[in-house]
């Protein structure tokens, strides 16, 4: 917790965009003639800044992209593989000049390959090989590193790399191909082994408005660093971390139709993809009788998209909504500056972004968008405050549920003492 403190207090580029955000909206409500007068306005966005949440590692002040270092590391493996020496790294392919990468068939459920990329063979795709490819073709996207068991987004990053079916091609397949598994370097110990898998339907061929899966070599426009996976991770763009391997080393491809993934092995539910869900930022825990409620937040925008996020606030007992009162929150327009890339601003042919940088729609799937809300002030008692969004299908989000395999699928609730 301390770390994430040092964080907090060396990056305040992303508190500032939200409290520029949110400031904009609430000065908006006072020459709307609105709740709140001038001097309320400025109250609440001081406020704000203040009362944020650094424990919620999605909620963490940072800027709108997560520098690399402050993404949360769940890695595991012992030892970790970016804490070897480099010496070690060197010996072992996880540094740029000494990586390879093996494309094989699955030797239990081959899929029938024309041209296994080995290191027997003295094949095996290099790091200036994966460049090669990139200058063809790169491919860039803005994404949310979430893991599934955790509650909040571990980092929001602009990934860069390479198509996964262009690497799955070089290795000739031509029949009897159904699943991509992969592999990431974990000590060379089969125990330690960290692996998840794609139908290779999903690798050929992309969802409606998803970039494709990536084998990536770059985070927010700088070299993947180690603790990231680094020289080279899978980034699938609609699932949660797990599917997202780091020190990527092997490609089976394999005529197995089901997955292999560690996860699944852990109890997990491998084929859920990312929720959409909202959270707080800042919310007072003590207001007055009658005074006006002042909220910030995000949201992760899932694979199904985000229309609305909506608040409710209602007495604590009884314990559940009983009223079913949603109220919209405002959503906030994309960010001004893109904290946290060099130059802040996004490059041509970025996948959802047009020629001059900016978001082609907005909210933008698998991103964190902002949002604020004031909610006229109540008599004294104990409350509860509650946000949900709404998809872009029109669908409450996330579907509550008291099994958590699939992802944290809880709606946040808060509870506001008025006094
Ligand atoms: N090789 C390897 N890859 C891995 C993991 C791992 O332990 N080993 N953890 C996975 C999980 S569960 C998550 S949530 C993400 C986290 O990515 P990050 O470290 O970039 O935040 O990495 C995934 N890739
Ligand atoms: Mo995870």
């Amino acid at each position: 917790m301390k770390l994430l403190w040092g964080a907090f207090v060396n990056n305040k580029s992303f508190l500032e965009e939200h409290a520029r955000l949110t400031r904009r909206y609430f000065m908006g409500l006072v020459t709307a003639g609105g709740l709140l007068s001038g001097a309320e306005a400025l109250a609440v966005t001081q406020e704000n800044t203040k009362k944020v949440k650094p424990e919620k590692a999605g909620a963490r002040p940072e800027p709108y992209f997560t520098p690399s270092m402050n993404f949360r590391d769940v890695s595991r493996g012992k030892p970790l593989p970016h804490s070897l020496p480099d010496e070690k790294k060197r010996e072992v392919g996880l540094t740029r000049d000494t990586w390879r990468l093996e494309v094989l068939a699955d030797p239990d459920h081959p899929a029938k390959i024309g041209n296994p990329l080995t290191r027997a063979t003295n094949n095996a795709l290099d790091f200036a090989g994966l460049l090669k490819l990139g200058e063809k073709h790169t491919i860039r996207f803005a994404k949310v590193m979430t893991c599934l068991n955790l509650g909040c987004p571990l980092g929001m990053g602009l990934w860069e790399g390479v198509a996964l079916r262009d690497v799955v091609w070089l290795a000739q397949p031509e029949d009897k191909l159904r699943r991509v598994f992969y592999h990431g370097y974990h000590n060379n110990d089969p125990k330690q082994v960290f692996r998840s898998s794609l139908p290779v339907g999903r690798v050929l061929e992309d969802p409606p408005g998803l970039p494709p899966v990536i084998l990536c070599y770059k985070l927010n426009g700088e070299w993947l660093d180690s603790e990231r996976g680094g020289p080279v991770r899978m980034v699938v763009p609609e699932d949660y971390g797990f599917k997202s391997v780091k020190w990527l080393s092997h490609l089976f491809l394999t005529n197995l139709a089901t997955s292999n993934d560690t996860y699944a092995d852990q109890g997990n539910d491998v084929d859920s993809p990312m929720k959409t869900f909202a959270a707080t930022l800042s919310i007072p825990r003590t207001i007055k009788a009658g005074e006006a409620l002042a909220v910030t937040g995000y949201a992760q925008v899932g694979i199904s998209g985000l229309s609305k996020v909506q608040v409710s606030l209602e007495p604590a007992t009884p314990a559940k909504t009983v009223n079913n009162i949603w109220k919209d929150a405002e959503l906030l327009s994309a960010p001004a500056r893109w904290t946290g890339l060099m130059g802040e601003t996004i490059l041509p042919g970025t996948h959802g972004f047009d020629a001059t940088g900016k978001p082609q729609s907005w909210p933008m799937r698998l991103t964190n968008a902002h949002w604020a809300t004031v909610l006229p002030g109540v008599p004294a008692g104990e409350y509860t405050f509650r946000c949900r969004t709404i998809d872009a299908q029109g669908i409450a989000q996330p579907l509550p549920r008291p099994f958590r395999n699939s992802g944290h699928a809880k709606i946040e609730t808060v509870t506001v003492s008025v006094q």
